[in-house]
């Protein structure tokens, strides 16, 4: 398959070093005296947070190294990445179901923790490490469109984050597969939530972000199998391992087939992934509308972070909307 890179959008960001760290996935700010910070009260500040939410989107991740921002800060990047990108005024950031056991936080920062949380809960069996393959919080009725993971302790070696384009995933499917999927809807479940915290004897956090992130005894949506990006207005498949249990219009059967195909094509095409290696304070921004993402386990020690995840739209599939290949005119 022919591969013709594309420049990023960059905008007003392009003052600042950057650089593409795979054909289709992920754009790093190696230099680490490009502060988000400083982005942050730039009296262009408006126009580089948008631009910095377009190219997230466009790119699906992108990381900053060694960064100062403090909680406040990442929330309020949270908030304005999505406001400046055009996301529901009723949108905010997302509390998590179990984030209870955070208090000193707040309930919009979840711990990203090897000691204790729950960024080990759910994964099904482990046999293989690409089970943990994930968009974030899909569950909700509105999700997320973007995350903010700041890496504060890491372990001496090991614990790579890895991604994966959902637009080069959909882009790499024939034409009558792509045009199958885009009728469809899936249920999405995250009701391992509500046995982890019985288990764990805390309440499931009500209000998450959206007046439609509401209810403690069914975390589940139903939402489309392609959906457009609305920053980009590119198409993405949005179903994941970690959440998507069913396809609606399909048998069981049908369905279970269709999404394990739909999972390994993302997990086995490692030219549509990235994986980066982590510095103490690096930061990484991806869009979970357009994106997965799973952690590696294969450390020892103390590996810790902090993530703001934002409530962006309810998602859609517009059927006028055009591939990423389509869009910027790279051969299919
Ligand atoms: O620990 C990681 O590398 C990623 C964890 C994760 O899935 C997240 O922060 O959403
Ligand atoms: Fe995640």
């Amino acid at each position: 398959m022919a591969s013709i890179s594309t420049p990023s959008f960059l905008g007003s960001l392009s003052v600042f070093p950057s650089q593409d760290e795979t054909t289709h996935i992920g754009t790093s700010f190696p230099d680490k005296s490009v502060q988000l910070s400083q982005i942050l009260r730039a009296p262009n500040s408006d126009e580089l947070i948008k631009d910095l939410a377009i190219l997230t989107s466009q790119r699906c991740v992108v990381w900053f190294r060694d960064q100062d921002l403090t909680i406040e800060d990442q929330r309020e990047l949270g908030r304005r990445m999505g406001e400046l990108s055009g996301k529901p005024k009723t949108s905010t950031l997302h509390k998590h179901p179990v984030s209870e056991n955070t208090p000193e936080l707040g309930g919009d920062i979840l711990v990203i923790s090897s000691v204790s949380g729950i960024s080990r809960v759910g994964v099904r069996d482990d046999i293989r490490a690409s089970n943990g393959w994930h968009a974030d919080i899909t569950f909700e009725p509105v999700p997320s469109d973007y995350a903010i993971l700041k890496m504060h302790t890491l372990p001496p070696v090991g614990g790579d984050t890895l991604w994966a384009s959902g637009y080069e995933a959909y882009d790499r499917l024939s034409p009558a597969f792509r045009k199958f999927l885009e009728g469809l809807t899936a249920v999405h479940d995250g009701n391992y939530f509500i046995d982890y915290a019985k288990t764990q004897g805390i309440e499931i956090q009500d209000n998450r972000g959206s007046p439609e992130n509401i209810g403690t005894t069914n975390l589940t949506a139903v939402h489309p199998v392609i959906r457009t990006n609305p920053v980009t207005g590119f198409k993405s498949i949005f179903v994941n391992r970690s959440f998507t249990t069913r396809i609606v219009e399909l048998t069981p059967d049908e369905s279970d087939n269709v999404l394990q195909y739909l999972y390994r094509h993302i997990a086995e095409n490692h030219d549509l992934q990235v994986r980066f290696k982590w510095n103490k304070n690096d930061i990484a921004i991806w869009d979970n509308r357009s994106a997965f993402h799973t952690a590696t386990n294969d450390y020892e020690g103390h590996r810790e972070g902090n993530r703001v995840v934002s409530i962006g739209e309810k998602p859609f599939f517009d059927p006028n909307s055009k591939s990423r290949r389509e869009a910027l005119g790279i051969r299919v």
